[in-house]
């Protein structure tokens, strides 16, 4: 179940987290669908607790499997699918089969109005009771295999998935949301649960929905948030067959490269040859919605000069299921997204150049990754070809004849004719401008019958990157 169901030559997926359906739904028709975006990965959506001041984490602690979160309900979210769909863009829900809320003083009331007692694992809303979960114990061990399968997540209460009760409202929830059309779901923390167990589970799913323009017998896409930096207990590899795997070793890398830990040459040898998982098994980001809240290599957007040089070579290099990050603002691990004083998630707002201004990031609204989104899609079943580096961090190469891409990550300016692979021609760099009526914005490159063009990235210059490719020839 690795087919991610892409319309046409599309490629990337968004994670538009923390958004509103019928926000979304508006995203869809009115910027990632004219963009070439593939598809949506969207927060939870079934019922959960309600957590003093809102943090985006509350979401991870489900009571019920009614679809009504502070994203929307069940009917706001059957029109975002059908309208994502009809502009060809695939929606991927966030699923959390692993375990359900912690501890609860008392009643816990959720996001749909479901009452539950977590502290005695009853969740009538399903119903759930204690025999449907694995005794409570905690991780203290994570290379011990039944710690990390059978204890709670941070005391997150533990399903037992290899139980018929669980998996058959397991199944059930799913197939609701495949009945709505979504292609797939990230499944979180799977590998907190037993592979088997799993392999069960999605194989039981229904087909992708035929009303909702999926062929015959499409089969759900999975991606499985498994860590595994190497040397784990429980690893990638076992889940690497049952669908994709969030491959942690790229974001990892890919931050230690563009923060300068790492020189750029080395990248010539990017993806397996680096350790990572077979492109058609990983699903790759330069950040996601937990690690980029933790200190350390990976970038988020607070740094952007950086941030936008990951993105460009995570969408340029031909490695991998790529998903973009959209963040809101935040100072630390528990900030809510934006919302009102009646604590509701708020709609974005866009300026004049379409960047989200109150409190959500929106980098997917950044003219550096949108454009690079566009690159990708215009370079598709191309390979690399012409690496050049200067021995550092400076880099360039092709996709087949159709893209160039060159990074400057040193001190000192890149200024030199390059070989761009290109059919002679102007090209805009879609990085520092766009081509708009005719004319490009930002810089052009010049090709000649030989396919080299002069290529200058001043250290001091706004971005580090250059992209040409052949839908941006003036
Ligand atoms: C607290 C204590 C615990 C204690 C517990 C019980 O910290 O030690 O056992 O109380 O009383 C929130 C709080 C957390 C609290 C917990 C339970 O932050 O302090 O525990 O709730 O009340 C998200 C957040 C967590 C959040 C959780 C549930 O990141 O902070 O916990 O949602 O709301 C490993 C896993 C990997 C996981 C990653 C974070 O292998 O699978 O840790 N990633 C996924 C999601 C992530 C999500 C979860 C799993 C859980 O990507 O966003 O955690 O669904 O690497």
């Amino acid at each position: 179940q690795h087919n991610p169901h892409w319309w046409g030559n599309r490629n990337t997926i968004v994670h538009l987290f923390e958004w509103k359906w019928s926000d979304i739904a508006q995203e869809c028709e009115s910027f990632l669908g004219p963009r070439g975006f593939a598809g949506v990965q969207v927060s939870p959506v079934n019922e959960n607790i309600i957590a003093a001041g809102r943090p985006w984490w509350e979401r991870y602690q489900p009571i019920s499997y009614k679809l009504t979160t502070r994203s929307g309900n069940e009917e706001e979210f059957g029109d975002m699918v059908r309208r994502c769909n009809d502009v060809g863009v695939r929606i991927y829900v966030d699923v959390l089969l692993n375990h359900m809320s912690g501890d609860f003083d008392g009643v816990a009331v959720g996001t749909a109005g479901t009452e539950a007692e977590p502290r005695k694992k009853s969740f009538p809303g399903i119903p759930y009771t204690a025999q449907d979960f694995h005794p409570t114990c905690e991780i203290t061990d994570w290379n011990d295999r039944f710690q990390v399968q059978q204890c709670e997540l941070v005391g997150l209460k533990d399903l037992d998935q290899s139980s018929d009760w669980v998996r058959s409202k397991l199944i059930e929830f799913l197939d609701h949301l495949i009945e709505l059309g979504v292609a797939g779901f990230r499944v979180d923390a799977a590998k907190h649960m037993a592979s088997e167990d799993l392999e069960y589970i999605y194989s039981s799913l229904s087909n992708l929905n035929i009303d909702h323009g999926f062929p015959h017998n499409s089969r759900p896409f999975i991606f499985q948030e498994v860590i595994d930096h190497g040397h784990e207990t429980v690893s990638r590899d076992e889940y690497k067959d049952l669908g994709a795997v969030t491959e942690f070793r790229f974001s990892e890398e890919i931050g230690n490269a563009f923060r300068g830990n790492n020189a750029l040459k080395w990248l010539q040898s990017w993806g397996t040859g680096w350790g990572f998982l077979p492109s058609g098994q990983a699903l790759t980001f330069v950040d996601n919605h937990d690690n980029q809240r933790d200190a350390g290599a990976v970038l988020n957007y607070k740094s952007p000069r950086q941030y936008k040089m990951a993105t460009a070579f995570h969408l340029a290099y031909p490695y991998g299921i790529s998903r973009v990050m959209s963040s809101f603002a935040f100072d630390d691990h528990d900030t809510p997204p934006p919302q009102d004083a009646q604590e509701r998630i708020i709609s974005p707002e866009f300026d004049e150049d379409g960047a989200c201004v109150n409190g959500w990031i929106c980098e997917h609204r950044w003219r550096q990754i949108y454009a690079m989104v566009g690159f990708k899609n215009a370079v598709r079943d191309t390979e690399i070809t012409g690496w050049w580096d200067n021995g550092d961090n400076q880099i360039s190469f092709c996709r087949g004849n159709k893209g160039f891409l060159a990074f400057n990550n040193n001190l000192y300016d890149l200024s030199q004719d390059l070989d761009t692979c290109l059919p002679a021609g102007t090209y805009c760099d879609v990085i520092s401008g766009s081509l708009i009526d005719g004319s490009c914005t930002g810089k052009s490159v010049t090709v000649n019958d030989n396919g080299y063009g002069y290529i200058h990235i001043g250290s001091d210059d706004f971005d580090g990157v250059l992209a040409l490719h052949v839908d941006a020839k003036v």
